[in-house]
């Protein structure tokens, strides 16, 4: 009687629908500071799930003073970095940061021995997400 009680538990549990996730990141990463610096960038695709835009507002870690969203953009010849105070997310869609484009800034870097380095993504309608990075070097 218990045995076919948990078999039918396991056979509901494994029927029942993955929880839909508004934002998931992937390829995550921290570039290490060089020698004797404390500043670090960070790498990742940002995914919105949902169906309404997601507007990122903020970014904060343990591993890190301070963390700004910074993008680069092109005055003339030039290639200016930019601080954003926020950045939107399309419905349905995903945002790449990369080198030479949209970045996080991770300023006054400390532990970064202590994996994982987890950053926590808030958002204007007051979620917020936690992603693992991984460290790499140059
Ligand atoms: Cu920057």
């Amino acid at each position: 009687m218990k045995r076919s009680l948990v078999v039918i538990l396991s056979l509901l549990l494994a029927c029942t629908p993955i929880p839909k996730v508004d934002i998931t990141v992937t390829d995550p990463v921290i570039k290490r500071p060089l020698k004797g610096k404390s500043t670090a960038v960070a790498y990742l695709v940002l995914h919105n799930n949902s169906a309404t835009p997601k507007i990122l507002t903020g970014v904060q870690s343990s591993i890190a003073g301070a963390i700004e969203i910074h993008t680069y953009i092109q005055t003339n010849d030039k290639f200016l970095m930019q601080h954003l105070d926020e950045l939107k997310v399309p419905a349905h869609s995903e945002l790449i940061f990369k080198p030479a484009g949209n970045h996080l800034m991770l300023f006054r870097i400390n532990g970064l021995d202590t994996v994982p380095a987890v950053l926590n993504f808030q958002f204007s309608d007051g979620s917020n997400y936690s992603a693992e990075f991984s460290i790499e070097d140059y």
